[in-house]
């Protein structure tokens, strides 16, 4: 028997540095209404959905760099999405800069909320794989100062039920290595949310940016299909801040196809109505338990 939830994946087009929370939490509340009124019972935003990616970047003065994250979820700007949420019964996933005090210090993380369709937190997750660099670059168009700015994750991949499944999340250069997923689908997780601002250019690398759109759509289709899940990739699209950003916004079969993706580079929903079982039928195809058995694969031992 099927399992329907209908997604939304509301991709964002650039953000301004000067926009403030509140007029983008605006525009995120709109695609949320839109949102409803296609049916959809769960919509899920961008990585740093309220603020421009400020990781590009180079930022000195502490106090202006902690004003690009956020100190409680929901504080102030964001409370209206969660009230929107609430009266149109909708749940939602959303990425942003989360500045937390833990151990008796300020801490940094790129996280994502998992929101029920009562508005209340169900799930938590900070982003694992951290790309860029510590140092500034001053050669290059735009910095990749994630590596400066957050922390590594320390929750782990974890999954949660609700909206008739199990729910995953991850963030960003997360989907570029199969762990992250697999440890997911291991834990059960039928749909995986992965918000993402990736720029369509690598400026130490410009051979490879040809490939960029590529390599974003292998690792999405490959991660749906090797692990029998749906995917669901949510973009930071567009021209930011002079920096040239990957739309693509796509929802993934777990067999792999890409069966709704954005045509632009703004504000855009991309809505599909998913199966939930048919994660369950890829999985009982592939038969996990029968034939996946790390202890027949032989000692993983390193060789540099
Ligand atoms: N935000 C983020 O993780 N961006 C990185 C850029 C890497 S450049 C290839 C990403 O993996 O998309």
């Amino acid at each position: 028997m099927p399992r329907w939830l209908t997604v939304a994946a509301a991709q964002s087009g650039p953000i301004s540095r000067d926009e403030t929370r509140a007029d983008v939490v605006e525009r995120l509340v709109a695609q949320m209404r839109e949102a409803h009124k296609q049916g959809c019972q769960f919509i899920a935003f961008p990585e740093v959905a309220l603020t421009a990616f400020f990781p590009h970047w180079w930022i000195e003065d502490e106090a202006e760099l902690d004003a690009w994250f956020e100190t409680e979820m929901p504080g102030p700007d964001s409370q209206p999405l969660f009230d929107e949420a609430a009266r149109l019964g909708i749940g939602f996933q959303l990425g942003y800069a989360e500045l937390a005090v833990e151990d008796g210090r300020k801490r940094r993380f790129n996280s994502s909320v998992l929101v029920s369709a009562d508005g209340a937190i169900i799930g938590r997750f900070r982003k694992m794989h951290l790309p860029g660099h510590i140092e500034r670059r001053p050669d290059n168009p735009f910095q990749n100062l994630e590596q400066r700015y957050f922390e590594r994750g320390n929750l782990g991949f974890q999954t949660w039920a609700g909206f008739g499944g199990r729910v995953g999340m991850c963030i960003c250069n997360d989907r570029r290595w199969p762990e992250s997923w697999r440890v997911l689908a291991l834990k059960g997780a039928e749909i995986v949310f992965c918000g993402y601002n990736t720029p369509d250019n690598i400026p130490e690398h410009p051979e490879m940016d040809h490939l960029v759109a590529f390599h974003h759509q292998l690792c999405m289709q490959s991660a749906a299909y090797l692990n029998g899940m749906w995917t669901v990739g949510v973009a930071k699209a567009g021209i930011e801040e002079g920096v040239s950003q990957l739309g693509l916004t796509s929802i993934v079969a777990p067999s792999g196809q890409i069966v709704a993706q954005a045509s632009t580079l703004g504000d855009e929903l991309v809505v599909y109505r998913c199966d939930l079982d048919l994660s369950t039928e890829h999985r009982r195809l592939f038969n996990f338990e029968r034939n996946r058995r790390p202890e027949f694969y032989g000692q993983i031992s390193e060789q540099k």
